[in-house]
């Protein structure tokens, strides 16, 4: 009896006691190798009839191993950066090796993953200058997009959750901007929020947040992070300074690196492991892999 007691304590119990440690700070080696022998998801393409650019546009969708059609999944949005299209992360991140290994290790919460093009123009590739400002202003257009065309279609097309508390958005640089600046613009829409080093395309937090009270009521996880060497670090910077001040709990996870795939697939690793559960605001001070304070709760 008494050894089914201390089982009891030290292995349901601890994850809630008040000194809960983190388990990793970052993605351990080997965490997007692709793995033979496991269950894989699936990858698809999918197309949306978009009003708000009057074309067809394309998205990638990622399945989880085991996924089964009659079941209701949440859904995470994942966007990519101003380089990019709906194939950068599959490309040059690799998401879904990254989250098939997570799901074989039972650390993930089965979730659908979306991967727009976040370019809403009619030609939405990223060619000629991809800093030119129609191409700067289609990331914004995104918004109208996302919210108008490409959800009700996931959400018609898959059986998907349609609450908010099943939605989540995140994204890299340019995509990192948009997450923030749609995600705390919505929050009837997303409470998984999370920009990985976000680009000047993110609005300044007193606009974006003018009432920081609410995302701290609404939100289930806000979550900044960016490499220590990435010349956009005062963007996270600011967003968190004024999150802090204001109290309103968030991640601040500062990584060694710059602005590149080492860095987001280690986010991704990282982030997605949050979605959709629970969530612990007393581990948010631990994320910390550099500077005492990368990460603030208070
Ligand atoms: C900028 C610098 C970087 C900018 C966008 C970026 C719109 C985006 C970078 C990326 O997505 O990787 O001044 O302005």
């Amino acid at each position: 009896m008494k050894y089914l007691q201390i089982f009891f304590f030290v292995f349901l119990l601890t994850p809630f006691a008040s000194n809960a440690q983190l388990s990793e700070k970052q993605a351990p080696q080997r965490f997007d190798s692709f793995l033979e022998n496991i269950p894989h998801g699936t990858i698809d393409t999918v197309t949306y009839s978009s009003a708000t650019v009057g074309t067809n546009r394309n998205a990638l969708v990622y399945t989880p191993p085991g996924y089964k059609k009659n079941k209701k999944y949440p859904v995470l949005y994942l966007l990519h950066g101003i380089g990019g299209d709906e194939k950068e992360w599959f490309k040059n991140g690799q998401p879904q090796i990254i989250l098939d290994n997570l799901y074989f290790q039972k650390k993930l919460s089965p979730m659908i993953v979306v991967l727009p093009n976040g370019r809403a123009m009619k030609d939405d590739r990223a060619i000629g200058n991809i800093y030119g400002s129609d191409k700067v202003q289609a990331f914004a257009t995104f918004e109208k997009d996302l919210l108008n065309d490409l959800i009700p279609f996931v959400e018609k097309k898959y059986k998907v959750f349609t609450d908010r508390e099943n939605r989540a958005i995140a994204g890299l640089s340019m995509g990192g901007g948009q997450s923030l600046n749609i995600g705390l613009g919505n929050l009837d829409k997303f409470a998984w929020v999370a920009g990985f080093s976000s680009a000047p395309n993110t609005r300044n937090p007193e606009e974006l947040l003018p009432k920081p009270e609410e995302a701290t009521k609404n939100l289930k996880l806000l979550w900044i992070s960016c490499g220590d060497q990435d010349n956009l670090m005062r963007i996270s910077a600011r967003m968190h300074d004024y999150l802090r001040n204001n109290k309103v709990p968030h991640i601040f996870y500062v990584e060694p690196g710059g602005h590149d795939f080492k860095v987001w697939k280690n986010d991704l690793y990282m982030f997605s492991q949050l979605l959709f559960k629970p969530v612990n605001t007393a581990l948010f001070s631990q994320y910390t892999v550099l500077g005492s304070s990368a990460s603030i709760t208070d």
